[in-house]
């Protein structure tokens, strides 16, 4: 996992994310060989039409890494975004969509998907916790980003078994109460 992170939306202030693919990030930064990147997103709080939900240009991560210029001004972090004509082209083919749901939602998209987010201007919250992985064999090559950033332990991940949350449940009853 090369990247956990917390984007707390706030209501009324959250920002704009502009237009970008994360392998293009990880590919143009971080020296990422090949683009087997996938994100995953997990609401914390409901994700509306109003609360600044992520966009999506379904199928455009078939484009491959698309030319983008480095944004360290418009975002709260810098990205390496695209520009409008792309945006356009890509967004006349294949249309725009938002992702939307209920807290505890997961979405699971390729590293190269076109995305974005518009501000929230709503009075509500929108968190969604990030997670980028990637194969290990895949691993970055340059160490360049804060470790905090671009993490730099490529111990692969192990999965754990179906019931384990109900497992640490029934351990959590048992303890005895303080
Ligand atoms: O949380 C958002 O609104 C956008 C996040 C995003 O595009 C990213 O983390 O790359």
């Amino acid at each position: 996992m090369h990247q956990f992170k917390v984007n707390a939306k706030a209501a009324f202030d959250g920002a704009v994310w502009q237009w970008h693919q994360e392998y293009g990030t990880w590919a143009r930064d971080d020296d990422m060989p090949e683009p087997r990147e996938m994100y995953i997103a997990v609401f914390l709080e409901e994700v509306t039409a109003a609360n600044g939900p992520l966009l999506f240009i379904p199928k455009s991560h078939k484009s491959g890494v698309l030319q983008a210029g480095h944004d360290l001004e418009t975002t709260s972090y810098p990205l390496w975004t695209l520009d409008r004509a792309t945006v356009t082209r890509l967004a006349e083919a294949g249309g725009i969509v938002a992702p939307m749901g209920p807290a505890g939602s997961v979405v699971m998209f390729h590293g190269n998907l076109v995305h974005a987010s518009p501000p929230n201007i709503s009075p509500f919250n929108r968190t969604i916790v990030y997670l980028s992985l990637c194969a290990v064999s895949n691993h970055i090559r340059r160490f360049k980003r804060a470790e905090w950033i671009a993490h730099r332990d490529f111990t692969p991940i192990e999965p754990l078994t179906d019931d384990c949350l109900d497992e640490l449940a029934a351990a959590r009853d048992k303890a005895p109460a303080l």
